[in-house]
């Protein structure tokens, strides 16, 4: 039983859910897959099913004790990459293949209802490493600034460091954004605190963002190349005409940022010793603005440019798989991709994509910023052979604030108590290895825009409390600065508000919201 993926335009589905509703083999239309996937209770449960008949290969390897597996990890984080803009999400074949990413969801457990925390980069981020929701720090909107210090406290726990005490080695790769020094960087001075005081034992990094106002990589704990602490800031510019830094360093080249961020990150693998349990944070710049595909990938996609920068992220992500493969790690190795945030219709390279019919979103209405589910809902896909049920798809609610204790249980590292860490960060363990579990998993989740509107999902609802925390919020996004509700189990594009008609579900909502936010944290 078997899934296969066309290379061409169609998704074949071969769960036993799909199996009794398709004949195997049948081609189903995308809109067949998002109906199935985004409305399917009964997919859900049969989805289930299907883990049960897994579920004896997939018990963590200490059996009755819990966790005690301690298999390689790689989490790749891509940037500003939306729901719909994959194949194995119903991306359209024709203006755009990821094939790479797709033999991931072959290989493994794709989710349909996975969340950012923020639906934007630096509050994702920190939330991702360390379990907690960035808003309950001083980040109350928007993200760190390219001299901001380092944003994870070098006291709290972080995914890296719990696996760091266990005997793994640790290295983060690609866009780091969560700050480095005590305070106001100076890029010309060893950067730490860094990302080594929160558990890696090497980076390579673009510091802030693709395009930023750096211009150079860090390798270690410095400015990679820097030759002197000289500034030139009127010599180079960034992709929006602003000076940068003129750091006395090689200065990055767009078009070679992603090439060279992926063989960093391959190469890292490849130095890898067989019997020594390694994590690799691998954050690609893809697919965030500048659009700059590299020669390798410049032209390849009918969507235009913007296609191409999926494409340079498919390519990035083959090439991680590769270097698993030639090591042989692949068995053993838990592969999450995902991303920090939904995509941005900002920018004339995403307007040709659109206009060319790519449906970066998916189903869902607004974009990365806002508080709407384009926003936060992503492509998360889990493998891990033998453990992750191949070819299954799950249409759990979940975070990926819930990686920190999702991977504490299966490496059984005890959790920390909840005021120390990992706030609010649930265990989806059940979820990521198809068992049967009780749903949800998560009672409910908070999810907060750029501009610092807070929103709450429980069940089938939505609550939008409408306040930002930004002073001077855009005018652009006026609609979500007041309260509403949706019902997204009926409403997932969040057209019609309900609140006038179900009063008692926006004070229950309200009042989960407010007891979350006082206590200082959301796990249960
Ligand atoms: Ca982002």
């Amino acid at each position: 039983m078997s899934m296969k993926q066309n290379s061409d335009s169609s998704l074949q589905v071969s769960n036993r859910a799909s199996q009794a509703q398709y004949k195997v083999g049948t081609p189903i239309s995308r809109r067949d897959v998002m109906r199935r996937s985004l409305f399917g209770a009964a997919g859900l449960l049969l989805t289930d099913g299907l883990g049960l008949g897994a579920l004896t290969m997939s018990q963590p390897a200490a059996g009755a004790k819990p966790g005690g597996a301690k298999p390689n990890i790689v989490i790749i984080l891509a940037d500003d990459l939306g729901w719909g803009s994959v194949g194995c999400y119903g991306a359209d074949p024709k203006l755009v293949r990821t094939p790479n990413i797709d033999r991931l969801a072959q290989e493994g457990r794709r989710f349909t209802d996975a969340n950012t925390a923020s639906s934007v980069c630096s509050p994702t981020r920190y939330a991702l490493l360390t379990g907690r929701c960035c808003w309950r720090t001083s980040l109350k909107y928007e993200v760190l600034n390219v001299n901001a210090p380092l944003h994870i406290e070098p006291t709290r726990p972080t995914i890296a460091s719990m696996l760091k005490q266990l005997g793994y080695r640790t290295a983060v790769v690609g866009k780091w954004h969560l700050g480095y020094q005590s305070e106001k960087t100076d890029y010309t001075q060893p950067l730490r605190p860094g990302p080594q005081d929160v558990g890696f034992d090497y980076q390579f990094a673009v510091p802030s963002n693709h395009g930023d106002a750096t211009g150079v990589y860090v390798e270690g704990e410095r400015v990679a190349g820097l030759r002197s602490t000289t500034l030139s800031p009127d010599k180079y510019k960034n992709w929006r005409g602003q000076r940068r830094l003129g750091l006395d360093a090689p200065q990055r080249v767009d078009e070679d940022v992603m090439p060279t961020l992926t063989d960093k990150a391959a190469a890292w693998l490849r130095q890898q010793e067989p019997g020594k349990p390694f994590f690799l944070y691998y954050a690609p710049v893809s697919v965030h603005n500048p659009i700059t595909p590299s020669a390798k990938t410049r032209g390849s996609s009918a969507a235009g440019a913007y296609g191409d920068w999926i494409h340079e992220l498919d390519r990035s992500v083959g090439a991680v798989l590769a270097a698993l493969d030639e090591k042989g790690l692949a068995k053993d190795t838990l592969v999450l991709f995902t991303s920090d945030n939904g995509g941005e219709f900002f920018g004339e390279e995403q307007a040709a994509a659109q206009a060319a019919g790519l449906k970066p979103m998916g189903p869902f209405k607004g974009d990365k910023h806002t508080v709407w589910e384009g926003g936060f809902r992503v492509p998360y896909i889990v493998r891990w052979p033998g453990r992750v049920p191949a070819d299954t798809v799950c249409d759990e609610m979940i975070s990926l604030t819930d990686t920190f204790a999702t991977i504490a249980a299966f490496v059984g590292a005890p959790l920390p108590p909840v005021k120390d860490a990992a706030e609010d960060s649930f265990n989806v363990l059940p979820a990521w290895l198809g068992q049967k579990h009780k749903s949800p998993l998560r009672p409910h989740m908070i999810v907060h825009s750029a501009d610092g509107v807070f929103a709450i999902r429980r069940g089938p609802w939505k609550w939008i409390e409408g306040k930002p925390a930004k002073p001077k919020p855009p005018e652009a996004r006026r609609d979500e600065f007041h309260p509403q509700l949706y019902h997204l189990g009926s409403d997932i594009g969040e057209a019609v508000d309900v609140q006038d008609s179900n009063p008692a579900v926006v004070a229950e909502l309200n009042a989960l919201l407010n007891r979350c936010r006082e206590r200082a944290y959301s796990r249960e």
